[in-house]
């Protein structure tokens, strides 16, 4: 697909945008979680050399190198690389014993709390931290029973919980603890990689995610027992060829996604040091707009740089997130906003009326803007120059957009 470009109209006046009549920013959709791939030639050759083995699944050889370089990469003991990391949440969740009900946040992705539901475990909504989005510990002792059996706590857009305090919880309360930590491969937590924390920790490399395996996932963990049992659960329960240890499922991952893999995990530099540069450029060229800000990451620490959080305060933009939103879609730019309205508010979850205050909150003014390697310079800057209109002239914009709907 040709790569978007920013059409030659500048966005000067109300008028210019698309909304309005002008026309849009970009011809083609700018979209948040574009792949990210590698060298193409190298992964074409594992592709070929995958074909010529005629060894395509069930823990083929590119898996096992794929599972070595995330151990590695994070110092975790195990590796278990999983088709996708829903699956691998609902293994890790079975292995470790959950039951009854267990704390999640609410603001994440669904997938957090379905790995739960699916089981018939009973996902009980957490706030979070307004700073970080991730869980709030000091709301969770208020949330324990006697039929708590864990937490999974989630290091949502790659920023970390405060695991000193949610291991501290766990071991005082003897809870089991799992990281959704689907956003947060290549980052670190005071200095030590993500992965090695609670009793396991689980990473996405879904196509949306910096390093991709197509669909992809893993739990990892310095547990070898649990690293015994997810392995087994992952293959059906198969000790050997006929020889059936437990309850399992098919969670494996295909050669063709560990190879991509590979490939990917090469460029794996190279991916943080685009996105760190895109976070930096939209950081900057939105500084100082009232009731606009990026959410910061530790500098301290390790990070990927794969979501760039804008938080919209209405109070003061006068425009809302939802109408930026709409403003920024018709322009092409393909904006999220990750994670609406909580899982709390969602469907299968929403019959409790439970009130978050902070996720609701923060579900109302986050946007998750495009970054990655399909994104240019030149893209944030028109990005960041629709924005800067939309908060400069709020009033005129919203009193148009809501004449219009009256
Ligand atoms: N835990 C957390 C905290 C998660 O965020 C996720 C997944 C999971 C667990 C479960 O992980 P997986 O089972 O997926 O491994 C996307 C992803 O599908 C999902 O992986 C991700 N989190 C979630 C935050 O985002 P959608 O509904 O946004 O997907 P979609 O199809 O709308 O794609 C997003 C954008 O990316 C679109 O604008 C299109 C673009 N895109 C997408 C794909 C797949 C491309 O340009 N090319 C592509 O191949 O969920």
């Amino acid at each position: 697909m040709p790569k978007a470009e920013p059409v030659h109209s500048p966005k000067n006046r109300v008028g210019d945008l698309k909304i309005f009549g002008g026309s849009p920013a970009f011809i083609e959709k700018l979209h948040v979680g574009r792949p990210n791939v590698g060298n193409s030639q190298k992964f074409l050759e594992r592709v070929n050399d995958i074909l010529k083995r005629k060894w395509l699944t069930n823990n083929g050889p590119y898996v096992d190198e794929f599972e070595r370089r995330v151990v590695e990469l994070t110092g975790v003991k195990h590796c278990i690389a999983i088709c996708n990391a829903t699956i691998a949440l609902e293994i890790a969740v079975r292995a470790l014993g959950f039951n009854g009900e267990v704390i999640v946040p609410s603001f994440t992705f669904v997938a957090t709390a379905h790995a739960l539901q699916w089981q018939e475990i009973t996902p009980i909504f957490c706030d979070v931290d307004p700073q970080t989005h991730t869980i709030d510990p000091n709301e969770i002792e208020k949330l324990i029973t006697p039929r708590t059996s864990g937490i999974i706590a989630v290091n949502l857009w790659g920023n970390s919980c405060d695991i000193t305090k949610l291991e501290e919880i766990a071991a005082q309360r003897r809870l089991k603890l799992l990281f959704d930590s689907a956003h947060a491969f290549g980052c670190s937590y005071q200095g030590r990689m993500i992965g090695g924390f609670g009793n396991a920790e689980v990473f996405s490399f879904h196509a949306t995610k910096f390093v991709n395996t197509f669909e992809g996932g893993a739990i990892v963990t310095n547990d070898d027992d649990l690293a015994r049992a997810t392995r087994l659960m992952q293959n059906f329960g198969f000790t050997t060829y006929d020889q059936i240890a437990c309850v399992g499922t098919n969670g494996k991952m295909s050669e063709i996604s560990a190879a991509m893999g590979l490939t990917n995990l090469e460029s794996m530099d190279d991916f943080i040091a685009v996105n760190r540069r895109h976070h930096k450029q939209y950081e900057e060229e939105l500084t100082g707009l009232p009731g606009i800000s990026v959410l910061s990451t530790d500098e301290k620490e390790q990070c990927n740089y794969q979501y760039v959080v804008l938080e919209i305060d209405a109070d003061k933009t006068i425009v809302t997130r939802d109408e930026l939103l709409q403003i920024l879609h018709h322009e092409n730019v393909l904006a999220r906003r990750y994670f609406y309205p909580g899982c709390h508010r969602m469907e299968p979850y929403s019959s409790s009326q439970l009130s978050l205050p902070e996720t609701e909150r923060i579900s109302n003014r986050v946007l998750s803007l495009p970054t990655g390697t399909s994104i240019t310079p030149a893209d944030i800057s028109s990005i960041c120059g629709i924005i800067r209109l939309v908060v400069t002239d709020g009033g005129e914009i919203s009193e148009r957009l809501r004449g219009e709907t009256r």
